[in-house]
């Protein structure tokens, strides 16, 4: 099997736009710093990351008769607020068990950006009191048999649609996308950061760009604090990723690189170089990252590059995976 085997569902506009960040580039005075834009993918309520996951288990679902997807995350989910977008443009349900992962005081937290984007899509969002966990929930299980119960047929999309035999193929066909773009571009990619929490997006990333003639350096950026429990799931979706697309070695070790120190010590709790990483890129850029995911991430990138780790001879591809509407729940950290 390769990856042209796997039934793909459309949801995005096509390549997502690839483009240079010269004034950050000039501020940070190291390696040329590029973007590749999930945030704005798809016309399906912002897109993002999670949405190009879906293009490869949506078919699944409607050959299996699914009338609705069931998913869960924080309140504050983008992943869970594409599902209902996806569920929505299919004329299926959604069923969302929204956890309470990030214990962040605001008190319009349960009820702006994505929770809402979701609620006018359809969704039917169950608040839950749980903590931050990427594995499997009870109260996950509960929403799939209230949906046969009620006579539906459900199909499950776990957290971040990670943990699915599925979930690796979305972020692969973006590295096969990378390498078309980079062709009509004229430049290469050395070095490629991206964000990292439930994993297949890094993951999916390895297994792809690992089946093409040029290594380059993927470096995924922890966000949920909990480094051990990312680099273990990084690595087994990648291996089973390419297992899947039919990559002919094993991957090493060395090509699957999480790294720690731009997290904090809380998931969904931005630290001091969020902050800054979030207002230096609007600021420069006039581009806008939230302080969960893509702020932890640019804060990982500002300091590579500026430390000389990522050396300034190189091309870096900064992966922005989405999640904005979240940002409207940290209202109380840009007052002044
Ligand atoms: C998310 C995830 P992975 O989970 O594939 O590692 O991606 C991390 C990530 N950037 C990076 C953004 C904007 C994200 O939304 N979000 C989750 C969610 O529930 O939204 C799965 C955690």
């Amino acid at each position: 099997m390769s990856l042209s085997d796997f039934a793909r569902y459309p949801l995005t506009f096509g390549p997502s736009p690839v483009h240079e960040l010269n004034r950050l580039t000039a501020h940070l005075g190291g390696a040329t710093i590029w973007a590749k834009r999930e945030d704005v993918n798809s016309g399906l309520a912002y897109g993002g990351n999670k949405t190009r996951k879906l293009e490869y288990l949506i078919p699944e679902a409607i050959a299996q008769g699914a009338d609705t997807l069931v998913s869960i995350g924080g309140y504050q989910s983008n992943h869970t607020r594409q599902v209902a977008a996806v569920a929505a443009k299919l004329g299926m349900r959604a069923v969302l068990v929204q956890e309470n992962w990030v214990d962040w005081p605001d008190s319009v937290n349960d009820r702006v950006g994505n929770i809402m984007l979701s609620r006018i899509m359809g969704a039917e969002v169950r608040l839950d009191p749980a903590g931050f966990g990427i594995g499997f929930k009870s109260s996950w299980e509960r929403a799939l048999d209230d949906v046969r119960d009620r006579g539906g047929v459900p199909y499950a999309i776990p957290a971040g649609a990670s943990d699915h035999r599925l979930g690796g193929l979305g972020f692969a066909n973006w590295a096969a996308e990378v390498e078309q773009q980079e062709r009509e571009l004229g430049v290469f990619f050395d070095t490629i950061v991206v964000c990292s929490v439930t994993g297949s997006t890094h993951a999916g990333m390895i297994a792809g760009f690992a089946g093409q003639d040029r290594p380059r350096r993927v470096i995924g950026i922890d966000a949920s604090a909990k480094i051990q429990e990312t680099r273990d799931q990084v690595a087994r979706i990648a291996r089973n990723t390419a297992a899947l697309i039919g990559l002919d070695r094993e991957l090493r070790d060395d090509e699957i690189t999480v790294l720690e120190g731009w997290a904090g010590d809380l998931y969904g709790i931005p630290v001091e170089s969020t902050m800054e990483a979030i207002r230096l890129t609007g600021r420069l850029e006039g581009v806008i990252i939230d302080p969960v995911y893509e702020g932890k991430s640019m804060a990982g990138l500002i300091d590579l590059v500026t430390s000389g780790d990522i050396p300034a001879s190189s091309n870096v591809l900064y992966a922005h995976l989405g999640g904005q509407p979240a940002i409207n729940a940290y209202s109380a950290l840009f007052r002044d």
